[in-house]
């Protein structure tokens, strides 16, 4: 057999294994595991590592806040710093605003990312307007369309749905076979808390974090899982913070329910400390839910290593410094006129492998199932996230030895910050590959904007989690009625 391309002599991992192999690659798939493989074409792995390329689920990318601001990055750079750090393909959000269609929503992003991405994606749909055409019409277009997952928002005055509406996505979602994803943080918790400190003057940055209290997560993470616990149908709760979260989600979890949880880079890596900067420095850190503290940050590393996340992502959301990003609304603008993320898209993976894989916290398996595996297998990403036979050769060869400092420029993003600035990590990608093509190979950038392509995606697979029908939704036991599909 010939192949267009061979990595030689690399150690291979994947969720499961390690093992040493030549990986040989033909019309864009692994074609190959073997021993003494040939091609013309040859990369020499010799002491390196040959992961799946990773897959970054959780990111904004050319994304506009309900409030008009527009994210730094747009299907270019933001692709670009992803396969800068390991990723060969990503699935950022498409946010429909209220007013808008959701087939119009896909329309833009599409507009935005052909032509623009350098590695593969696909979109979450944001769910803010729920109309009865969104629910009954368009949202199974957009399934069909190979958009099989949907987020909403439990906060933010322009995006929060209400329970009932809540109910309508998840009844949606799980006929079509979606998953629903969600933001769950008590919306009344926050502006209360936030009007009264806003009152007392206290705007600055750093005010952010006791605004949003860890029982506002609580509080709505609990609430989440009762009403997808309701229609028995599935949830993702996104960039879970706290413990007590955490262990909501592990409980449904063993109850057999069909839930899921992701954690983020900045909950593991940062603190609230780092929001308590002079003037507005505090900002670069400004995300919600907040950072926390470093008992919670040891928490959040137990329930990655016990597999209570199924998915650790980098939530890019990148504001830059300057008034098109966080400065915005001016130099004192208080802390509820902020947009709120960080930048990380190009940093998930090192600081993961770095300091988990490096200090022995996770296993390479580990790193590799919450790095791609696990995404590509509850998104329905079926042809990526694993090194097989048949499978698109989406690959990252890392150097588990180089050390590197963080710089702004080592990001490739169109950030003017990192909060990550001046770190020391060792373990970084030196060669990423999208079916079969380098993306950036030995610090260059190879792929050409458009090479990246849409990725359809299949119906969420419920196998193993059996679920629970409620006996008041059960016609056996609620004297016949059929009230949810
Ligand atoms: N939620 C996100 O998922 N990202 C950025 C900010 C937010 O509220
Ligand atoms: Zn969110
Ligand atoms: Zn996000």
């Amino acid at each position: 057999m010939s192949y267009d391309l061979v990595i030689k002599g690399g150690e291979i991992a994947t969720a499961t294994d390690r093992f040493h192999a030549d990986v040989g690659i033909a019309g864009g798939k692994i074609a190959a595991l073997g021993l003494g493989l040939e091609a013309d074409d040859m990369i020499d792995a010799t002491s390196k590592l040959v992961l799946p390329g990773g897959i970054e689920a959780h990111c904004h990318i050319a994304q506009e806040s309900a409030t008009g601001g527009m994210t730094s990055d747009d299907y270019r750079t933001g692709s670009i710093s992803a396969a800068y750090g390991g990723n060969s393909s990503f699935v950022p959000f498409a946010a429909q605003h209220r007013g808008m269609g959701v087939i119009e929503t896909l329309d833009l992003y599409d507009s935005r990312a052909q032509g623009a991405s350098v590695i593969d994606y696909s979109y979450h749909l944001i769910i803010a307007d729920p109309t009865e055409k969104a629910l009954n019409d368009e949202l199974p277009t957009a399934f069909a369309r190979g958009i099989t997952s949907f987020k909403v928002f439990m906060t933010y005055d322009l995006m929060r749905i209400d329970d009932r509406q809540f109910l309508d996505i998840l009844t949606v979602a799980k006929t079509h076979g979606a998953l629903t994803m969600v933001h769950a943080e008590n919306s009344g918790m926050i502006s209360w808390i936030s009007d009264r400190l806003v009152s007392a003057g206290h705007t600055a940055p750093r005010y952010h974090a006791p605004s949003h209290p860890a029982l506002a997560e609580i509080e709505a993470i609990n609430r989440a899982i009762s009403l997808a616990a309701l229609v028995d149908a599935p949830l993702f709760i996104v960039h879970v913070s706290t413990p007590e979260g955490a262990e909501l989600i592990a409980k449904a979890r063993l109850s057999g329910a069909k839930v899921f949880g992701e954690t983020c880079s900045q909950y593991l890596f940062l603190t609230r400390d780092d929001l308590d900067c002079p003037g507005m420095e505090g900002a670069k850190y400004m995300c919600s839910p907040p950072l926390r503290d470093v008992p919670t940050q040891e928490a959040l590393w137990r329930h990655l290593q016990a597999g209570t996340f199924s998915v650790f992502s980098s939530d890019h959301a990148p504001y830059r410094f300057d008034d098109t990003g966080k400065l915005a609304n001016g130099p004192n603008a208080s802390f509820k006129q902020i947009a709120n993320g960080m930048p990380g898209i190009g940093i998930r993976l090192p600081l993961l492998f770095s300091e988990g894989v490096g200090k022995g916290r996770i296993t390479l398996q580990q790193f590799v199932a919450l790095s791609a595996t696990n995404a590509a297998q509850l998104y329905g990403m079926d042809s990526k996230g694993s090194i097989a036979i048949g499978m698109d050769a989406d690959l990252a060869i890392w150097d588990p030895e180089e050390t590197r400092t963080v710089t702004v420029e080592n990001q490739h993003d169109a950030m003017n910050y990192t909060p990550y600035d001046g770190w020391s990590l060792t373990g970084w990608p030196v060669t990423v590959l999208s079916r079969g093509a380098r993306v950036v190979d030995q610090g260059t950038l190879i792929a050409k904007p458009g090479a990246g392509q849409f990725v359809p995606r299949r119906p969420v697979d419920m196998t193993g989690h059996p679920g629970h029908v409620v006996p008041e939704l059960d016609p056996a036991t609620n004297f016949g009625a059929e009230i949810a599909p």
